[in-house]
């Protein structure tokens, strides 16, 4: 048994110069705090029975006990400090466990292992990830896991269908400033007239809030010979929209906010009144951060949307993190605008295109995974479902 004591100004660089002088396999077998720093005492080939042996005694006396025995009692900032320590330790024990817990995944089974990688290059959420691999029958390689994994996620990625154009619907776009809630309404105006004609067509402008949208949508509605009803007040938009009952699409341009805004909120609350009267539909851009996306799906949620669509998807970088977000929430897709053209750049959205697209995506930017990321989080899962 070799043992060395070492005294740092921190705790983690203490561990740090034990690791480098007795490796990884080195146990601490005390620590305390002195007026030069932390002293931590720890030994490698280590016996726990050597501790009652008379072989190292008055080494580990004297680094272990004092701290104990004949130390006062503990100030605040002395017990803040050992919470501290012990949080280090603490975390550092969970890494090294994870990792652990990883290379054993990793060498038993190097497909699921490769798989969770190219998972999360592509910005898939880890649990989702885990979820994929572990449904995977026994034995497949690597190129049958990809295909299974791409198959599981469009299978869970739901989606609505052409729907509004082929038999029409009340639908309210709702979601932040500049998304591009007014753009797919154009869109889908448009795509409705050519397969429609004009008739049964009905455009709501109720962003009140923002200088020139009502003049945006009255110079739609006349380019296409519309009608565009304004409703006086947002809150008047019930009594608005049951006067609209014979028109067959019914679509509804609502003001964008931040979802974190108190007036959001509000507006919310007078889509709700409205529920048996329209669709509430998310517009969200799939450039936008998918933390920030699953936010504005939870801010939501109150209005239960029947569905989204997902814009700017000729902006994002990455698309598993949205996917994910949506798959998460069961949040089905209706349409995918990736760009800013009316009609063209508006398409019904597919779950396979749309994965597949992902796929295409994270192997184009190269992304590649964060090992110790990796590490962490799937050895951290492994560990806990041992
Ligand atoms: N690149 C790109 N730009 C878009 C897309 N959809 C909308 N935009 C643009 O985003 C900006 C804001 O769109 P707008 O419809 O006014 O957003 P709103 O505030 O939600 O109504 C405009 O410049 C649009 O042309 C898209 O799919 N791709
Ligand atoms: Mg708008």
């Amino acid at each position: 048994m070799k043992i060395v004591r070492h005294t740092a100004p921190e705790m983690r660089q203490a561990l740090r110069a034990i690791r480098e002088q007795l490796g990884e396999d080195a146990v601490i077998l005390s620590s305390r705090r002195g007026p030069q720093g932390v002293e931590v005492t720890a030994a490698v080939d280590f016996d726990a029975a050597h501790l009652d042996s008379a072989a190292e005694p008055a080494e580990l006396r004297v680094t272990a006990a004092p701290a104990f025995t004949n130390a006062a009692a503990p100030t605040d900032a002395t017990t803040e400090a050992m919470g501290n320590e012990l949080k280090t330790l603490r975390r550092m024990l969970e890494t090294q466990l994870a990792q652990l817990a990883w290379n054993e995944r990793s060498r038993r089974n190097p497909v699921h292992v490769e798989l969770l990688r190219e998972l999360s290059e592509i910005g898939v959420a880890q649990d989702l990830a885990d979820h994929l691999v572990g449904q995977l029958p026994a034995g497949v390689d690597l190129t049958q896991g990809r295909r299974f994994t791409v198959a599981g996620l469009s299978q869970y990625l739901l989606v609505t269908g052409d729907r509004w154009l082929d038999s029409g619907g009340r639908v309210a776009f709702i979601g932040a400033t500049g998304v591009g809630k007014t753009t797919v309404l154009a869109k889908l105006a448009v795509r409705w007239i050519l397969r429609h004609g004009p008739q049964e067509l009905a455009i709501v402008a109720s962003d009140t809030v923002r200088i020139g949208a009502q003049d945006q949508m009255h110079a739609l509605g006349q380019l296409l010979g519309v009608p565009v009803h304004v409703p006086e007040r947002f809150e008047a938009l019930p009594q608005l929209l049951s006067r609209l009952s014979r028109h067959r699409l019914v679509l509804i341009d609502t003001p964008g906010a931040s979802v974190r805004e108190a007036q959001f909120e509000a507006r919310l609350a007078v889509l709700g009144s409205c529920a048996p009267l329209l669709e509430p539909a998310l517009v969200l851009a799939a450039s936008t951060q998918a933390g920030a996306l699953e936010e504005t799906i939870q801010r939501c949620a109150v209005l239960k949307p029947t569905s989204c669509l997902l814009t700017k998807m000729d902006e994002a970088a990455s698309l598993g993190g949205a996917l994910s977000a949506l798959i998460g929430a069961r949040l089905p897709v209706s349409y995918v605008s990736d760009g800013q053209r009316v009609p063209e750049d508006l398409r019904p959205a597919r779950a396979l295109e749309l994965v597949t697209q992902a796929v295409r995506l994270a192997k184009s930017s190269g992304a590649a995974a964060d090992e110790d990321l990796l590490r962490r989080r799937f050895g951290k899962l492994a560990h806990a479902n041992t």
